[in-house]
Order: C-alpha cells, then structure tokens, then sequence
C-alpha cells in the first residue's frame, strides 16, 4: 500500500559509497525531498564509531534511512520500502509475483558485488583491508552472471534486468557495475552490461555521482 509522507525522510550517506548513490538514485527519480546527513566514512570511520552504531545502526554501515519512526540501513531493503512505499505507479517494484522474485534475485546479486566489486574499490581507493585478486575473480563471476544476464533478456527484447522497464534490482547492481573500473576490472568482456550501464544513464532524469558521469556531460 503506497502512502503519502508526513515527517522529512533523512538519508545517512556517504557521497562516494555505490550503496548510498542507488537510494539517491531512486529518492531522485521517485521526486521525493530529503534531508542528507553526510557521515565521515573515509578518513574518520565515523559509520563504525560506537555512537553512530548505537544511535543509527548496529551493522555499522550505509546507507541508512529514516521516515518518522522507521529506521531502515541496507540499500537492498530501503529500495524495497521507498518503492513499495512512494512509487504509487508500482513501476520500480512491480506488484506481480514472477517481477518480484526476479527482482529479489538481482537485489541479492547486488550485495554479491558489494562483497566483491565495492570491496576490492575500498581497497585500492581507501586501503581498506581485501584479498584484492580474490575480490576482482569474484566480482567479474558476479558481472559475468549479470552480463548473460542482459545478454539473453536483450534477444527477446527487454533491455532490463527484471522487467520491461527500469526496476529497483536494475538500480540495486547498476552502480558496482559501473564502478568496476574503480575496482580494476575491465568491462570489455561484458558487453551487454556496458550496453546496459549506458542504457540506465541516458534514462530521462538521470542522477550521476563521481565516477558515473552524466551522459549530458
Ligand atoms: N548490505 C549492505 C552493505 C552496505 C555496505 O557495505 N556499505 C558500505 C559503504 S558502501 C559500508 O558501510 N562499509 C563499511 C563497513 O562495512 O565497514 C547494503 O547494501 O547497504
């Protein structure tokens, strides 16, 4: 059931986090107003501080969402509220039982490349601690399900990964994948998935972050 909002939505957010920029990317294309609250993630840590863990989420991650009462971290899980929640349309979270189990397969492959992709870009970018070959094997075996994926779904015609339109789980694996060169991985053996990440930019209304630029640009 869609409703309207009665209190301000507040966003813990860090602008160079991938995970952050999708609950942008879809609090954007949803028209929705939000306060940000920045968090020291790099250098300070500021997200693993006792206080932060205490006060906004025990995990000691972004993002994380607040809307009145409601305190919600995981990008996956706030894709799914705001969408179910603000999208009256029920375009970017489809109420029809195929869409949503496939969407949920995607939301889960989403984490996948955060534990490979974004990992191995917190290592090079941060040094944050990583098996950094073993983090870009598993990310290109993350990309490359992704990639036959697009692939198969492009020959019938339907460029998304979900649907026949742009979804949340599009949004959940869009910006790992068009980070991977921040990560080290090259995308040329993923056609489909550049074909893609091009596709969901040229989207009308398109929102970048550093390092996934506007195509207007
Ligand atoms: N499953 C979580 C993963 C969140 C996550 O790993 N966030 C990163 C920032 S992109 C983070 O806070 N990492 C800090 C840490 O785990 O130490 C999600 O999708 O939001």
């Amino acid at each position: 059931m869609t409703q309207t909002r009665t209190d301000a939505l507040r966003l813990h957010d860090y602008e160079l986090s991938g995970n952050c920029y999708k609950v942008r990317l879809l609090l954007h294309w949803l028209g929705l107003d939000y306060v940000r609250i920045p968090v020291d993630f790099h250098p300070g840590r500021a997200h693993r501080s006792a206080d932060f863990r205490t006060r906004v989420n025990p995990r000691g991650q972004l993002p994380v969402l607040q809307d009145g009462e409601l305190t919600l971290p995981d990008a996956q899980a706030i894709l799914v509220y705001l969408a179910s929640r603000y999208d009256p349309q029920g375009r970017w979270y489809p109420d029809d039982p195929a869409t949503r189990g496939r969407i949920t397969l995607w939301l889960a492959t989403a984490d996948d490349l955060t534990r490979t992709v974004s990992a191995a870009r917190l290592h090079l970018a941060f040094g944050y601690p990583a098996d950094l070959p073993a983090c870009q094997q598993g990310g290109r075996a993350v990309l490359r399900l992704l990639d036959d994926q697009l692939a198969e779904n492009a020959c019938r015609g339907l460029p998304w990964l979900a649907a026949d339109h742009p979804t949340i789980a599009d949004i959940a694996c869009f910006p790992y994948a068009a980070l991977a060169g921040e990560a080290g991985i090259e995308l040329l053996a993923f056609p489909a998935l550049q074909a893609w990440i091009s596709a969901l930019r040229h989207q009308p209304g398109f929102l970048a972050m550093p390092g996934i630029l506007d195509p207007a640009l």
